[in-house]
C-alpha cells in the first residue's frame, strides 16, 4: 500500500452507486479504500473487485473465527483482489497465523483495541499483548484508535516498524494530526469524508492536516 497522503477512506456508504462515485472522486487523494460489511452486504462481494480497479482495497471483515474459517474468508477476499484484510487479534495465535498464511502477498491488519468507548472494556487491557502476538505471527500492521492517541503510542512501542492504521477521526471525535503525531502511519476516515457535502474537499482537508507529519 502506498503512503502518499496517509489517508484511507472508510467507505461505509450503503448505496453502491454512490459508493463508487465517491471512490472515483477521491481516488487521487487516498492511499487505499477500506470497505466493511455495510457496503459488502448491500453491493455484494464483487464490489471488492470493482473498487480494486480504482484503488487498493482493504477488506475490513473483522474476521474472528477458528483457523479454518479464517482461511476461507481471507482467501475469498484476496481472490476478489483485496490488498489487505482486517482481522481481530483476540482470537489467538493459531487464527492469526492462519490469516497471515492465507493472505499470501496481501496484508493482514490485526485489531488490537477498538476505537469506541466499549473498546476500553475488553480490548484495551490486552492490546499490547495482542500486538506482541501479531508481531510474532507476521502481520503487516495493527488497527489502533485515533480516539485515544496515548494508546497508539503504546501500540507503536510494541509494533516496531509495522504499520499502524487509525480509525476514529472526525465522527468519533479523534483528530488526524494527533493520531499521526502519536505514531500512526495512516488515518482511516469514513463519515467525515463520504458523508460530507463535498467528499473531495473533505478528504483534501484531512490530507492537508497531516501532510507535514508523515
Ligand atoms: P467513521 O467513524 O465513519 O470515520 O468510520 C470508521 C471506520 O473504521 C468504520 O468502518 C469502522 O468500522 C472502522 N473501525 C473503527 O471505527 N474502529 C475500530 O476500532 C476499528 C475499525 C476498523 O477496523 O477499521
Amino acid at each position: 500500500m502506498k503512503r502518499d497522503t496517509g489517508l484511507i477512506l472508510a467507505l461505509d456508504e450503503t448505496d453502491a452507486v454512490k459508493a463508487i462515485e465517491v471512490a472515483e472522486a477521491v481516488s487521487g487523494i487516498v492511499d487505499a479504500i477500506k470497505i466493511n460489511w455495510p457496503l459488502i452486504i448491500s453491493a455484494g462481494p464483487e464490489v471488492i473487485t470493482t473498487l480494486s480497479r480504482i484503488s487498493d482495497v482493504i477488506c475490513d471483515l473483522k474476521v474472528a473465527d477458528i483457523p479454518n474459517t479464517v482461511r476461507l474468508i481471507v482467501e475469498g477476499a484476496v481472490s476478489r483482489k483485496a490488498s489487505g484484510v482486517i482481522v481481530h487479534a483476540f482470537t489467538g495465535e493459531d487464527s492469526l497465523r492462519e490469516a497471515v498464511s492465507a493472505a499470501g502477498n496481501a496484508e493482514i491488519f490485526a485489531v488490537t483495541e477498538m476505537s469506541h468507548p466499549g473498546g476500553m472494556t475488553f480490548t484495551a487491557p490486552h492490546a499490547e499483548e495482542m500486538a506482541e502476538m501479531g508481531v510474532r505471527c507476521g502481520v503487516a500492521g495493527f488497527i489502533a484508535p485515533a480516539t485515544r492517541p496515548d494508546r497508539i503510542r503504546a501500540i507503536r512501542s510494541v509494533a516496531g516498524d509495522l504499520k499502524i492504521l487509525s480509525p476514529g477521526v472526525g465522527a468519533q471525535g479523534g483528530s488526524a494530526s494527533s493520531a499521526i503525531s502519536a505514531g500512526a502511519d495512516y488515518v482511516i476516515v469514513g463519515r467525515a469524508v463520504y458523508g460530507a457535502g463535498d467528499p473531495v474537499s473533505a478528504a483534501s482537508s484531512v490530507a492537508d492536516e497531516i501532510k507535514f507529519l508523515l
